[in-house]
């Protein structure tokens, strides 16, 4: 049966901290793999296509990306859920776009923010296996969204117009 997690709220404090890095010991454990399900039950159960750990009161560097096609995004690739611990952006595009972005712990609120194009980004799974691959477009959109939960920001805090 899967957990289905509350979703902390735009005003809880937890969503302004930065998230603490998972060390060597919690990799391959029980409570990061029972974290990583649970938070993907959460965003799928919400229709999200992100979620970071603090979103769900719990303040570690773990995300998980699903991008897929939808209404502002019709084109955005149909991506397997990517569960990224301590994921850190190595290099980004001076390229920037502008597009919409909304967010489970800011409900009924959408906006346009600036993000970088192409990221670059190296993370590591559940294992402890080192990742770098780069993302374009949507998912990359996603990635830095969702990277700003971890440092506590959100989108509203970068509304470009
Ligand atoms: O599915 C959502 C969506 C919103 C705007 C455009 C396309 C899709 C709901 S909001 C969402 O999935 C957030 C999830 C959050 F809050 F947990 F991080 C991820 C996200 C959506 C859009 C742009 C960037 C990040
Ligand atoms: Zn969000």
């Amino acid at each position: 049966m899967s957990v289905i997690l509350p979703v902390a709220q735009r005003g809880d404090v937890i969503l302004t901290l930065k998230a603490a890095s998972v060390v060597e010991s919690e990799f391959n454990s029980a409570w990061l793999n029972e974290l990583a399900a649970a938070m993907q039950a959460t965003m799928l159960e919400r229709n999200g296509v992100g979620i970071a750990a603090p979103q769900v009161y719990v303040s570690k560097r773990v995300i998980i990306v699903a991008s897929r096609p939808n209404l502002r995004y019709p084109d955005a690739p149909e991506m397997d859920a990517v569960v990224m611990v301590n994921p850190e952006i190595l290099e980004q595009s001076e390229v920037t776009v502008l597009g919409e972005e909304g967010c489970l712990s800011v409900p009924n609120e959408r906006g346009q923010v600036t993000r970088a194009e192409t990221i670059k980004v190296q993370y590591f799974t559940l294992q402890g296996e080192l990742v770098e691959t780069v993302f374009q477009g949507f998912p990359a959109r996603i990635v830095q969204h969702e990277i700003d939960h971890l440092n506590g920001i959100l989108f509203v805090d970068r509304l470009s117009a």
